[in-house]
């Protein structure tokens, strides 16, 4: 990959060849053992980060605990300041950090540089919400009473992140956290450390030349022991982890059983669902990008087209050709449309996807494998494959994280593509490819997309921060990113003042002494 310059990036973002993947700040230790990362582009050993120790974990969230008690009392907007000055480094590093992005989790370098984006985008969103805040207002049933609600920050907040998006999903927790006076101890996942390494070596610039106490920004290191020591922990009031269900359900139940919060962002099983008045080659371009791009890796990608049986054939010859066209190699080199999968595990789960959907009586449409020889070297290379297949399928309700479609007919109208598409248990994105008013608005409505994120004639992936992001069902029922999500990072007040002389009780009870 030396030809992309990835050296450079390396070195612009400040990493080394053993990194310590503990960190409060400016203060990096770590005792634990080293985690190699190798790159699913060309197999290489891309550097080292070691661990994060338990005795290590004790450090960073008793310092986090001491920082926070001064960062709640510095004026949000001042908050804002540092997350704006974090995000100039961010458009400064886009390129090395995208690139790395690239590198590391073999995403192409397009969604890398759109991950960093995402990340600039959410600290803008961060910024102007450093002025806002804000509670709301009640008139008081009692004379001479004034009654409102007010966010005070909440405390620590844990982040627990996925290989997908190494850097934004870190990046829409964060920066909200920190504007509502939060600290945050962030543990990536174990398959990208040095991606966060380096995020965190950005924001420990930032946070030093502005004198934001220890703490604010952590890093963690390792595999799920380590994000143990978060879930089980009361200093930890709030976590917020993104990955699959399994992981999921683990989580939920460990942070419930000391009454924490947890905002889980799970798996997806998302559906298209293609009417006879869909725009054909709008559907194309937006059931490709999804089924293929980030090689099928996103929580929001396509895993289903549900499509009409007037327009099936046309749809699904359209599709396949358009797989044809799919070039597939090193995500750095930009005529590349998919890059690899993040390791041997996941081509293994991809490999099994596509022979259980046979078994289950599917028909391959377009055949997958993994690539062999030169430029495939890493063995994490797949070709993105079409099934047609059944809702009802074992290996259709549950989520491959791949390349892998699953194309299925509707007969009848709406309300029967929707019966397909919500008899899932995932609940993440939805998507309608229709120019018909009624049948959006049917899809749209309480009857409609039972999904935390419904579209109309765009695909199922690529979500704007401005807009909450999350889902129901198993997906976890957590919002992140845009709206009022920066809720869940801060502590509700309800407030109410007597400025007169007498003390009137609530609902007019008598209370003479
Ligand atoms: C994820 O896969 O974890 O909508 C998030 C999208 C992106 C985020 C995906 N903005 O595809």
């Amino acid at each position: 990959a030396e030809e992309f310059g990835i050296k450079q990036a390396l070195k612009d973002l400040g990493l080394k060849d053993i990194n310590n993947g503990t960190s409060t700040g400016n203060d990096w230790f770590s005792n634990g053992d080293i985690i190699e990362s190798y790159s699913p582009v060309d197999g290489a050993l891309i550097g080292k980060v070691k661990a994060t120790t338990k005795e290590d974990y004790e450090k960073v969230v008793t310092t986090a605990e001491k920082g926070f008690k001064e960062w709640r009392t510095w004026p949000a907007p001042q908050r804002g300041e540092v997350v704006r000055q974090f995000n100039d480094e961010l458009r400064r590093l886009k390129e090395p950090l995208g690139k790395l992005v690239s590198y590391e989790m073999g995403k192409s370098y397009q969604e890398g540089l759109g991950e960093v984006q995402e990340m600039i985008d959410i600290c803008d969103f961060a910024v102007g919400l450093s002025r806002q805040l804000h509670g709301l207002t009640m008139h008081s049933e009692r004379p001479g009473h004034r009654m409102y609600e007010q966010y005070h920050p909440l405390g620590i907040v844990g982040i627990i992140s996925a290989f997908n998006f190494p850097v934004a999903v870190w990046a829409w927790n964060t920066a909200l956290a920190w504007v509502c006076g939060d600290a945050c101890i962030w543990k990536g996942s174990e398959k990208t450390p040095l991606t966060s390494v380096a995020c965190q070596n950005i924001a420990a610039k930032v946070f030093e030349e502005n004198k934001v106490p220890a703490g604010i920004s952590s890093l963690i290191t390792g595999d799920y022991t380590v994000g143990e020591m978060m879930t089980k922990d009361d200093r930890v009031p709030l976590i917020s982890a993104t990955g699959s269900i399994k992981m999921g359900k683990i989580v939920a139940q460990a942070v419930a059983a000391r009454l924490g919060k947890s905002l889980l962002e799970l798996g997806g099983n998302n559906a298209i669902i293609v009417t006879p008045d869909a725009n054909i080659k709008n559907t194309v371009i937006g059931a490709v990008f999804g089924a293929v791009g980030t090689c099928g890796q996103r929580c929001t990608s396509t895993r289903r087209l549900i499509v009409h049986e007037d327009v099936y054939d046309k749809v699904k010859d359209a599709v396949v050709k358009a797989y044809k066209q799919i070039k597939i190699g090193n995500p750095l080199d930009e005529n590349n449309h998919v890059g690899p999968l993040i390791d041997k595990d996941a081509v293994k789960n991809y490999q099994t996807a596509l022979k259980k959907v046979v078994d289950e009586g599917g028909k391959i449409l377009v055949e997958g494998g993994v690539l062999e020889g030169e430029g495939y070297e890493s063995g994490c290379y797949v070709k993105p494959a079409i099934a047609e297949a059944e809702n009802h399928f074992e290996i259709v309700q549950h989520e491959t994280f791949g390349p892998v479609l699953y194309l299925m007919k509707y007969k009848g109208d709406v309300s029967d593509a929707l019966k397909l598409q919500n008899g899932v248990k995932q609940g993440l994105s939805s998507a309608i490819m229709t120019n018909n008013l009624r049948e959006a608005e049917r899809f749209l409505s309480t009857e409609g997309s039972d999904c935390g994120i419904a579209n109309v004639n765009i695909g199922t992936s690529g979500a704007e921060i401005g807009g909450a992001f999350g889902g129901e069902k198993e997906t976890g029922g957590g919002r992140e990113s845009g709206s009022d999500a920066w809720k869940i990072y801060m502590r509700r007040q309800t407030n109410t003042i007597n400025y007169t002389t007498e003390l009137p009780l609530a609902q007019g009870i008598k209370f003479d002494l």
